[in-house]
């Protein structure tokens, strides 16, 4: 499957009021929302998810921010998914992304980088099994 990715819109995306003009974004570049609803990440929640960063030395700033306000994760499909993806928000340094890229027009730093992208297909069901329930996605779409 490679036609999968998940999104999340961060903390610091839907404190600056800019859910709509992310979602405009992904929806003009071709994607299509399949899932989508906003949380509040608890701290168990956050450490799990992120858990492939729980030795780097930024693992305790990164929980706080995810965990500093709601955030709106968001199951995403289009064709080659992932890289695309990758490839619409650019670099995790938004002062190394492309001109035009999401986290170039939006972020403010390399921890606050407004949105993630999932980073193989494999990480993808996992991630979007960690938002939404196998029920959730069949019966919104037969996922
Ligand atoms: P990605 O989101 O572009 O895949 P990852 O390396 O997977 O980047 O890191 C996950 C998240 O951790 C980033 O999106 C960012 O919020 C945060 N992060 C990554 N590297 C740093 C850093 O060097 N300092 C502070 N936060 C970081
Ligand atoms: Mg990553």
């Amino acid at each position: 499957m490679n036609n999968k990715t998940l999104a999340i819109l961060k903390p610091d995306c839907v404190k600056k009021n800019l859910i709509g003009k992310v979602i405009t974004q992904i929806q003009s570049a071709g994607f299509k929302v399949s899932a989508l609803k906003m949380v509040k990440l608890t701290e168990d929640s956050a450490k799990g998810f992120y858990e492939i960063h729980k030795e780097r030395p930024f693992f305790n700033d990164l929980i706080a921010y995810m965990t500093s306000g709601p955030c709106v994760p968001i199951a995403l499909e289009k064709e080659n998914a992932v890289e695309d993806f990758r490839k619409l928000i650019g670099a995790t340094d938004p002062t190394k992304a492309a001109e035009g890229t999401i986290r170039k027009l939006y972020a403010d730093s390399i921890q606050e980088n407004i949105v993630h992208g999932s980073d193989s297909d494999e990480n993808a069901a996992k991630e979007i099994l960690h938002f939404f329930s196998r029920k959730e996605l069949l019966d919104i779409n037969g996922f």
